[in-house]
């Protein structure tokens, strides 16, 4: 009697990785798969765009430190969530992707006229960490271990399996081994040797102005303790990617939020040595080059990475140590610890202060921006009242142009990896997908997403698949009407000196940036979520307590002044970050 199939087989192994839920659309081509999904207690999360699916899969995986599995359907499926795979894998989230292909008889090498085919590999292939086709029953255990080994190794990205409709269903009789993932991958973290450990401890004891350097290897190594514990024995000040912001609690006197940006280049050219935690030093750390940095004869790198090909790649390093970053600050702190007597924290104390007066009039500066209360209203209103009705620990999601700046420069991140954007691709609409994955990922909790109308206009649909599912999200949609950044890029490059006098230019003087209204709070309602709209600063707080108490989903349609939105703070320092650093 056939009792299985390759989609019951990879439901089974998903199962004994401790998978719990799965993203995706159902069709035909895998019933075999995510029937078995339901038979064995798995759950699955079904949105109404493949894209965003990866996202739901890549928030998930971030927020917890699982995996995050997605799914799509040959051709059409698989092309739909293709810009969610190519973001995922920039953003560095763990993502398993599985995918139906057409019959075996039809694909690799793909038969001239098939229906629904494309070279799914070929395509993903390029834009992924790793992929592959499964070419028999046989094979596809062998396959699954292997795309399972990709996730937890190196940094992580997105994973994909491609299997053909009859493999994903024709029932078999087979006997096929359940293997423990202990069996066929690492499950420990990469330690860094000892003497690894001394030379870093070397570099940071000698230093008489250390620093750190966090990316977002700290929050998939949930490092948090470890990175305060050595922060705090050096006094040493915590730099960050935006993407990694609030590892380190952004009240903590040693943290230098992002949004500082020029006390971030003053702190990093102060550095005359430097720990890099899980990052890059990719375009949005300014490569890690002068005049940004200070230049590398002159500051010592220790960089740590969980993936060889990260080392040393954007700037030299000292040190460079192949491990956990976990691993490593536990062992860096004990070794620091036994050779506490070398530790000269001369000058320290006062870096320190000079560094929090300057972060206090920065604040200062931006916080007048609470002081207008016009109305239409001005956008930092509303993350400041969301700052402070949602739960600390809440997901905090930035999606959009100006309004991921605005969000980003009015919120405090205090709670390590719990605030979401698309730091590496900017892409606007994912913040959809990413609450639905976020709010998954933390069960009871409010999520919090402000986005902009353009990236809203994206897939103003999830709002039903967060009904649907009952999610208690609250999306704040900053209405401008516009593409709102670009039109403000866009106005500069037309007639700059107009801007500057009039902040603004007609609007037959604008190329196609303005945008006609969408009701957000209506189309929510018409999906059943709970909707509204606002445009004063007194409006906010009252709106968004309504919209936590009714428990959710929730849509807060939100006028704010197109021409305050277009003059979002910082934007400068987006523009500067396009161009090579000259050092
Ligand atoms: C998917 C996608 N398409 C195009 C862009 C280029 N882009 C960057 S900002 C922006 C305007 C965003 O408008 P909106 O979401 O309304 O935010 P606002 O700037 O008005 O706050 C565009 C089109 C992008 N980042 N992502
Ligand atoms: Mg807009």
């Amino acid at each position: 009697m056939p009792d299985t199939s390759g989609g019951d087989v990879l439901a089974r192994m998903l199962q004994a990785e401790g998978v719990t839920t799965v993203f995706g659309i159902i069709d035909g081509t895998y019933f075999g798969f995510y029937s078995s999904l339901k038979r064995l207690g798995l759950s699955l999360v079904t949105p109404r765009h493949e894209t965003n699916a990866a996202h739901m899969a890549g928030a998930y995986a971030r927020v917890t430190g699982r995996l995050g599995v997605c799914m799509a359907s040959n051709g059409p499926g698989v092309a739909n969530i293709l810009p969610g795979l190519v973001v995922e894998e920039a953003e560095g989230n763990r993502v398993l992707c599985i995918t139906s292909a057409r019959r075996t008889g039809a694909m690799y090498p793909l038969r001239t006229g098939t229906y629904q085919g494309f070279d799914q590999t070929g395509v993903i292939g390029r834009i992924a960490k790793w992929s592959q086709e499964v070419p028999s029953f046989e094979r596809l255990p062998e396959l699954m271990r292997a795309a399972l080994r990709q996730c937890w190794e190196g940094r992580p990205g997105v994973v994909h399996l491609d299997v053909p409709e009859n493999i994903m269903n024709a029932k078999v009789s087979a006997e096929v081994a359940g293997w423990q993932p202990s069996q066929y991958r690492r499950m420990a973290p990469l330690e860094p040797s000892d003497a690894e450990v001394e030379r870093a401890a070397d570099v940071l004891l000698g230093a008489s102005a250390p620093m750190l350097h966090a990316g977002s290897g700290v929050i998939h190594a949930l490092a948090y303790d470890e990175l305060r514990a050595v922060a705090e024995f050096l006094q040493a000040p915590v730099t960050t990617s935006w993407a990694a912001r609030g590892v380190l609690d952004e009240r903590s006197p040693l943290a230098i939020p992002m949004i500082h940006v020029k006390l971030n280049h003053l702190v990093r050219n102060e550095a005359d040595a430097v720990l890099v935690l899980g990052s890059r030093l990719g375009e949005t750390d300014w490569w890690g080059k002068p005049p940004y940095w200070r230049a590398p004869a002159e500051q010592q790198m220790v960089q740590v990475d969980c993936d060889g090909r990260n080392l040393g790649a954007n700037k030299p390093a000292t040190v460079a140590v192949l491990a956990d970053v976990r691993s490593f600050l536990a062992k860096l702190l004990a070794a620091l610890e036994a050779r506490r007597s070398e530790l000269r924290l001369v000058g320290r104390a006062e870096r320190i202060a000079r560094y929090g007066q300057k972060m206090q009039r920065y604040r200062s500066k931006l916080d007048r921006a609470l002081e207008d209360t016009s109305e239409p209203m001005n956008p930092a209103h509303v993350v400041r009242a969301c700052d402070e009705l949602f739960p600390k620990d809440s997901v905090f999601i930035a999606d959009g142009g100006n309004t991921a700046v605005w969000t980003n420069f009015y919120h405090q991140a205090t709670v390590p990896g719990r605030l979401l954007s698309t730091f590496k691709m900017g892409m606007l609409g994912a913040g959809l997908g990413q609450a639905i994955g976020a709010a998954l990922a933390t069960p009871g909790k409010p999520v919090c997403c402000i986005i902009g109308d353009g990236a809203m206009g994206f897939h103003p649909q999830e709002v039903e698949t967060a009904v649907r599912h009952r999610l208690p999200i609250v999306w704040l949609v900053l209405c401008d009407r516009q593409w709102g950044m670009v039109k403000m890029n866009q106005s500069f490059a037309l007639k700059p000196l107009k801007m500057l006098v009039r902040k603004r230019l007609d609007p037959e003087e604008n190329i196609w940036s303005d945008l006609g209204e969408i009701r957000f709070d209506l189309l929510a309602q018409s999906m059943g979520a709970h909707g509204e709209r606002i445009g004063s600063p007194a409006a906010v707080r009252p709106a968004l307590a309504r919209a936590l108490a009714s428990g959710g989903p929730a849509v807060i349609h939100v006028d704010v002044n197109p021409v305050t939105h277009m003059w979002a703070p910082g934007l400068v320092h987006f523009k500067e970050m396009h161009q090579e650093p000259k050092g």
